[in-house]
């Protein structure tokens, strides 16, 4: 694998998931496979958990882990060609690509969205430029748009947890003060759909998810009528679309509480975390025994030691 961006870099999902299960049977198998390689883990935005299940992953193969958050740091980067640099960056992509790869065998790279601009962020200017300038496999910690460590947990907390073979996932927006990607819910979407599932979304209006993504998937308005037989609700706010990265705090009803789970099939809640509580989730479904989220968070580590051992490997 030459990148994980997506579940487009990924020619047999089925295999991948299998390659998280047996990592995570046996997480020191491979230890010879990553000694004296090193991953370069490059953060332009926080985090928790990519940075320390991707850290642990790595660790589990026996690689060596550095890290980076790039904005408070790094030198500013200029992402644009034949810029004339006498502003604020002071370090073109080109170089800092290039030399990134002189000292890591595997990059991992967390680049956010702007929020402001909508044909900018879903081309993933920055994510490809670096890919482009960087000599050796990149991994995206969560990009522009998609977040695919995330959504490969979430399929692999899915198997373990499914008891019919053809689960039904409702993918439920979120009420949240503040505006938020749209990559979780996205990404979420694009590997649920080459998974084994009946996927919905159920999103308020103004809120439906890019087109091109949810093509196939029913987008059901009604909270209620979305959540009936649902096996997982999946929740996560994100900002409108259509009203790029704008919010709208007069949907507080959507929260997920115990009333809401009831109207499934016993379904599971499950989250990516970080998560607001009380705004998104009541305590009540957050701390009830539906809640996977700890699972979730777990189950992080042998999605990036599957991509990063496959990428070691040198295999598709
Ligand atoms: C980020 C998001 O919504 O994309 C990261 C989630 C993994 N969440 C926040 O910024 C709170
Ligand atoms: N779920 C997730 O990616 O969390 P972090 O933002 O803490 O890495």
């Amino acid at each position: 694998m030459k990148q994980f961006t997506s579940v487009k870099d990924v020619p047999d999902v089925k295999a991948l998931l299998k390659l998280t299960q047996e990592v995570k049977a046996a997480p020191y198998e491979h230890q010879a496979t990553g000694k004296n390689k090193t991953l370069g883990l490059l953060f332009f935005n926080p985090s928790l958990r990519t940075r320390l299940s991707t850290q642990r992953a790595a660790m589990n193969l026996g690689m060596n882990v550095m890290v980076m958050n790039l904005n408070s740091d790094g030198w500013a980067i200029e992402m644009d060609d034949g810029t004339i640099m006498d502003q604020g960056s002071q370090e073109h992509i080109r170089e800092a690509a290039a030399v990134i790869s002189q000292y890591c065998e595997i990059i991992g790279i967390r680049t956010f969205p702007s929020l402001t601009n909508r044909e900018k962020d879903y081309k993933e200017e920055v994510l490809k430029k670096f890919i482009r300038h960087a000599q050796v496999p990149v991994v995206s910690l969560e990009s522009a748009t998609l977040h695919p460590l995330q959504s490969l947990a979430d399929l692999l907390t899915i198997e373990e947890q499914k008891k019919v073979e053809r689960p039904k996932l409702v993918l439920s927006w979120a009420p949240h003060p503040k505006a938020l990607p749209q990559a979780v819910a996205n990404s979420f979407v694009e590997w649920m759909k080459a998974a084994e599932a009946d996927l919905v979304i159920s999103n308020p209006p103004g809120f439906d998810l890019a087109p091109e993504l949810t093509k196939g998937v029913p987008i059901i308005h009604d909270q209620k009528k979305a959540f009936t037989g649902a096996d997982f609700i999946y929740t996560k706010n994100w900002s409108s679309f259509s009203n790029y990265g704008k919010v709208d705090t007069g949907l507080s009803s959507w929260m997920i509480d115990a009333e809401k789970m009831s109207w499934t099939n016993q379904g599971k809640f499950m989250h990516c975390l970080p998560v607001r509580r009380n705004v998104v989730v009541a305590d009540e479904v957050i701390d009830s025994a539906a809640s996977l989220v700890l699972e979730q968070a777990n189950n992080r580590t042998y999605a990036a030691q599957a991509v990063l051992l496959k990428m070691l490997q040198n295999e598709r």
